[in-house]
Formats: C-alpha cells, sequence, structure tokens
C-alpha cells in the first residue's frame, strides 16, 4: 500500500484545488481511449469513436470523464484510506464491468499526462511523484476486490 507524506498530501491537494474537472476529465478518458484503443470495447454505448478528433469530441466520453475525475477526487480526499473509498467501485468493476485493472493503471498515467499539459512548469518533478503515487494507489484500491 502506498505512504504518502505530508508533504506530497499538501502537493497533491494544492494542485487538485485548481483542476478544472469539465476539462481533465474527459481529456484524460478521451487520450485513453485514443492511445489505448482496445479499452473502447468497455464504451460501445457511446457512439462515434471513429477517430481521434471523434473520442476527443464525443459528449459521452466528456461526461464519463468527468464522472471519473469526481470519483478521483473522492481519493484526493481520502488519501489514507484508498482500499476503503473505493471497495464498491472496485465490486463494480469487477464484478459488473469486467475491466482488467491494468488500464486503472494505464488511466492514471494518461491523467498525469494531462495534468502535465495542463499545469506546465507548474508541475514539477516533485509534484509529478507525489500524483504518481496517487494513481498508483487509486488502481491498486480499483483492483483490491478483485478475484
Ligand atoms: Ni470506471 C463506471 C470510476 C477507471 C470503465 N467508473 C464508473 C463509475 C465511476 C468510475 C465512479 C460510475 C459508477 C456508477 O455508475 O455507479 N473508473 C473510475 C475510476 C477509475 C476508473 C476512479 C480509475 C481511476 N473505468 C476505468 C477504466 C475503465 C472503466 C480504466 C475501462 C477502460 N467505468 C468503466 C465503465 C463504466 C464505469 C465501462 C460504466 C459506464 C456506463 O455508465 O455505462
Amino acid at each position: 500500500m502506498v505512504h504518502m507524506s505530508g508533504e506530497e498530501k499538501s502537493a497533491i491537494t494544492a494542485l487538485w484545488g485548481k483542476v478544472n474537472v469539465d476539462d481533465v476529465g474527459g481529456e484524460a478518458l478521451g487520450r485513453l481511449l485514443v492511445v489505448y484503443p482496445w479499452t473502447q470495447r468497455f464504451f460501445d454505448s457511446f457512439g462515434d469513436l471513429s477517430s481521434a478528433s471523434a473520442v476527443m469530441g464525443n459528449p459521452k466520453v466528456k461526461a464519463h470523464g468527468k464522472k471519473v475525475l469526481m470519483s478521483m477526487a473522492d481519493g484526493v480526499n481520502n488519501m489514507d484510506n484508498l482500499k476503503g473509498t473505493f471497495a464498491k467501485l472496485s465490486e463494480l468493476h469487477c464484478d459488473k464491468l469486467h475491466v482488467d485493472p491494468e488500464n486503472f493503471r494505464l488511466l492514471g498515467n494518461v491523467l498525469v499526462v494531462v495534468l502535465a499539459r495542463h499545469f506546465g512548469k507548474e508541475f514539477t518533478p516533485t509534484v509529478q511523484a507525489a500524483f504518481q503515487k496517487l494513481v498508483a494507489g487509486v488502481a491498486t484500491a480499483l483492483a483490491h476486490k478483485y478475484h
């Protein structure tokens, strides 16, 4: 399990307070679907995913990306209890959605790329290190109930 220091936690909460959930969530999910096209199979009810621009402009991708990012915010607010925070969602993704947990790691890394784009120089190596720990912890927590 990941352990976050006080410095890492404050780096995360400081940056997270400036995240635009409308933009960042949709962009992260959209990029996941473009960069790792096999992840599209979970979203066949989302309509046109036929090109990168179709994916990035798809309103269902945007809406679902926002939902995922709001859920990530629960992780930010509960960094000491990621497993408990994501227990129900882990069951859902395993039992109902059958999402391979490797995809949680891919999404976490794509989110880091998107944050780097949005925040530029402010996304220092130290801030990145803190976020990489967070997304790894969230991915582990989401995979925890798999059997
Ligand atoms: Ni995920 C639904 C959170 C990664 C595929 N997902 C959700 C919901 C939340 C959520 C919240 C809505 C649950 C509900 O309706 O009760 N998902 C998260 C989080 C991560 C994540 C926090 C990672 C950080 N999900 C992924 C990944 C995939 C994925 C990587 C597939 C590649 N999720 C789904 C699918 C649904 C879903 C599919 C159902 C979508 C729908 O509404 O039909």
